[in-house]
């Protein structure tokens, strides 16, 4: 727009300094004396401030704003829906990918990040965690963790163990178990050396093994029944 008005004011100034010069050879060819024609003189004071011009050109269209400007109710609905349903999509991506190890039984969770460990390790996650070692206590329990090795292709520890009294198994509460699913010939504490720890095999079956084995750590948490 400015380089238009530049534009202007130098077309009305080629076209003064023109017309005064056609102005001077007419008076010349008239014989006229009065007027003498020289170089041009020096520039005149500034005028005064000109009339406002017309309205200039419409411009170019902005970028498309974000999309929403609905222009109807049954946009604005549908609009408000999508806006849900990706909430609800985002959020269970999100558990989804932090709760791949999920199973249940009537009154316990059992949860696994897919992460192993050794005994001590696993002992301490489920602990900070709020609960304890995975330690099933009829064949449902084992299935629900069973289900968890099977998500993540691992084999699992269990919390029971005999390290308090060898030859005694004791779930996380120092509870001597009744309930087992021992493999056959097992346990054995393997050529003599002492496996006081417990996996569950992807059999379903149960394996003594040493504790410093690292094996997929599924924890467990009661369910209050209210
Ligand atoms: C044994 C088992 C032991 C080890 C070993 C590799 O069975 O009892 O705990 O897992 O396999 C032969
Ligand atoms: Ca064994």
């Amino acid at each position: 727009m400015k380089a238009l008005r530049v534009f202007g004011v130098l077309l009305l100034h080629v076209a003064l300094v023109m017309s005064s010069t056609q102005i001077c050879q007419d008076v010349e060819k008239s014989g006229c004396s009065i007027i003498t024609c020289g170089a041009p003189g020096k520039d005149g004071e500034k005028g005064e401030k000109g009339e406002r011009g017309i309205i200039g050109l419409p411009g170019f269209p902005g970028h498309p704003g974000p999309p929403g400007d609905c222009k109807d109710s049954v946009c604005e609905d549908l609009q408000s829906k999508l806006k849900a349903l990706e909430g609800q999509l985002k959020a269970q991506q999100t558990e989804s990918f932090f709760f791949k190890g999920r199973a249940r039984s009537s009154d316990k969770i059992f949860l696994s990040d897919g992460d192993q460990g050794n005994f001590n390790e696993a002992k301490a996650r489920c602990t900070n965690a709020g609960g304890q070692m995975a330690s099933p206590r009829n064949s449902d329990e084992n299935k629900a963790i069973l289900s968890i090795n099977k998500q993540y292709g691992f084999v699992s520890y269990l919390g029971i163990n005999e390290l308090e009294t060898p030859g005694i198994y004791r779930d996380p509460s120092n509870e001597v178990i009744s309930y087992t699913n021992w493999k056959e010939n097992e346990p054995n504490n393997y050529q003599g050396i002492q496996e006081n720890c417990v996996e569950l095999q992807n059999t379903g079956k149960w394996n003594d093994i040493v504790c410093e084995a690292k094996r997929l750590i599924i924890c467990e948490f009661f369910i209050s029944r209210g």
